[in-house]
């Protein structure tokens, strides 16, 4: 059987890393993209000729399509997109946010994810492929802080569902992965390198694993051609719901 590839956004850490392994490991080809060429470099140690890596930043759209244009033949029929890359910045309420951090998030959990996507679609509607975006439940329950984070990720998992729509009839799957809390790099980022506050969150919470999202990629994966999971909610067992708030005499 000819080997499937996989482009992964966000390979250099966390979820991203995890999958771009899981799938080389089993022999498919991987595109694997992230700004940090050291760290992508380590999956070329890793895995050699398996591996195609980029390293750029997915906001800049020309650096972009220079690596898509730059693919070596055998890695040029995807039929898998995992649209991962994405941050957090910042947990400050909205009136005390700066403002380039909003624009950060949305410039790269949204723009950058719906222009790779516009990108790609030819060759994943001719490869009757598959479309994995990284949402997650801050796009469903909002919290105090989530604010431009949160409502980016709203966009993803709307952006999946439209995509299904749109894609009608062309075979291509479409899926949001909404996550809860993992323990990555994700809030060494969000605070901007605060590794006690990274270590303070996860501490005897047993969270998500960039290994589990691995898995949970792997399966979607591997279901039958005629299933599409179109949404997949993922949490820890220690992590549930809270309820509202109320501002007395506000
Ligand atoms: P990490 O910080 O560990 O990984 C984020 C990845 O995104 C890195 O590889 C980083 O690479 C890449 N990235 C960020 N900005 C850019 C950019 N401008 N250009 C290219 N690559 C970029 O976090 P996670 O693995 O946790 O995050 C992966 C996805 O999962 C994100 O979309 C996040 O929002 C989402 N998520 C995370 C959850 C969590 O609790 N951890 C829960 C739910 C969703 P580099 O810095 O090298 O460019
Ligand atoms: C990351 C999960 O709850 O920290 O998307 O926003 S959360």
């Amino acid at each position: 059987m000819t080997a499937k590839t996989i482009l992964v956004t966000g390979a250099s850490a966390g979820f991203g890393a995890a999958t771009a392994r899981r799938f080389a490991q089993a022999g498919w080809r991987v595109i694997a993209f992230a700004r940090r060429a050291d760290r992508l470099q380590e999956l070329t140690d890793e895995f050699g000729s398996n591996i195609h890596t980029a390293a750029l930043d997915i906001r800049d759209e020309m650096a972009m399509q220079t690596a898509l244009d730059a693919l070596p033949e055998n890695f040029r029929a995807i039929d898998m997109l995992v649209n991962n890359a994405g941050l957090a910045l910042g947990t400050a309420k909205a009136p005390h946010c700066d403002l380039a951090q909003w624009r950060q998030m949305i410039d790269t959990n949204i723009t950058a994810l719906a222009t790779l996507t516009h990108k790609l679609l030819p060759t994943l509607i001719e490869r009757r492929g598959a479309i994995v975006n990284i949402s997650s439940v801050a796009g469903s329950f909002p919290y105090t802080g989530g604010n431009v984070y949160g409502a980016s990720k709203a966009f993803v998992t709307q952006f999946s569902q439209n995509l299904r729509c749109d894609l009608h009839g062309t075979g291509v799957r479409v899926t949001s992965v909404e996550p809860g809390m993992a323990e990555t790099e994700f809030t060494l980022v969000r605070t901007g390198g605060d590794q006690v506050a990274s270590d303070k969150l996860y501490q005897g919470a047993h969270p998500i694993t960039g290994h589990d999202i691995a898995q949970t990629i792997w399966w979607l994966a591997n279901l039958p051609a005629h299933l599409n999971i179109n949404r997949i909610e993922v949490m820890p067992v220690t992590q549930s719901f809270a309820g509202f708030q109320v501002a007395r005499d506000a």
